[in-house]
């Protein structure tokens, strides 16, 4: 029987990435994200290229009854999941502590944080059921260093590095495997994203410098969920060669 990960934030960048890599190592997929009409051309086109099965399941990570609703309704066979890929995330603005939105605040504690939570509360639970089960928590360089403005989205980055930590512990008698992958500057739809679509914004950020692409980080998360069964890794930093900390890139 064909393995099954569960993927939030697939309707874009590193989440999209990882759907196709893990459809082209054979896996069926539980994609999930917002945007409904992404999650059907998205499990079309899989579906047509790889002849695997894909289940969406459409809902906002940052609200609970959302997330337990869509969750719990999937049918039982897709409740065996074998890897959940926590990557669903974004950051909001870039501004000091004292000018910072509180609705950007509560957008990426709500997100980043929170639904996070929701989602691994879930689905932690049917790994334990089934005996086994591996967690992937898309953490980032922001969750090991904090860089100016970064403030409320580098602190909940440094929550995803303590949750991932934390799940590790809970889960261990449970043979669930728990790890973090952090990457540096990735050019996907995320700056856009933080600076509420001023793409011209956006595009300066990978400015002079070769920044990660998606399927870089998307290889590396199949290399930590491809490895044999007595292996955890249980954090890994990824960054371009040209990053060498969150504020310290070499630009031409
Ligand atoms: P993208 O903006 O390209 O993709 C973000 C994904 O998250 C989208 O699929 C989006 O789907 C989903 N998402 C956002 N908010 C919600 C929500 N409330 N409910 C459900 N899904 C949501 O960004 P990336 O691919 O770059 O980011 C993926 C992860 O990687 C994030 O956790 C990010 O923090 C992290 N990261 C990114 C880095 C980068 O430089 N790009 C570096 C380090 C970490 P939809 O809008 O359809 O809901
Ligand atoms: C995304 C990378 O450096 O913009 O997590 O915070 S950074």
């Amino acid at each position: 029987m064909a393995k099954i990960a569960l993927i939030t934030g697939a309707t874009a960048g590193i989440g999209e990435a990882c759907a196709h890599t893990f459809a082209r190592e054979g896996y069926n997929l539980i994609l999930t994200g917002r945007r409904m009409q992404r999650l059907e051309r998205l499990a079309e086109v899989l579906n047509d290229k790889y002849n695997i099965e894909v289940a969406i399941s459409c809902f906002d990570v940052r609200s609970k009854a959302q997330v337990i609703e869509n969750l719990q309704g999937l049918p039982e066979e897709w409740k065996h999941v074998d890897v959940l890929v926590n990557n669903a995330g974004l950051s909001q603005g870039l501004d000091p502590i004292d000018k910072g939105s509180y609705d950007d605040w509560e957008t990426m504690i709500d997100t980043n944080i929170k639904g996070l939570l929701y989602v691994s509360r879930v689905v932690s639970n049917w790994m334990i059921d089934n005996g086994f089960g591996h967690i992937i928590n898309l953490g980032s360089i922001a969750g090991k260093e904090v860089y100016p403005n970064g403030n409320v989205y580098c602190a909940t980055k440094h929550a995803v590095d303590a949750l991932n930590k934390g799940m590790r512990l809970d889960l261990l008698s449970h043979g669930i495997k728990v790890t973090a992958v952090h990457p540096g500057a990735v050019e996907t739809e995320f700056s856009e994203v933080r600076f509420k679509g001023d793409k011209e914004r956006a595009k300066k950020v990978y400015d002079g410098f070769e920044p990660l692409v998606a399927q870089d980080v998307a290889e590396t998360i199949w290399f930590v969920a491809s490895r044999p069964a007595h292996v955890n890794i249980n954090d890994i930093v990824i960054m371009p060669t040209a990053q060498a900390a969150a504020t310290n890139i070499f630009r031409k």
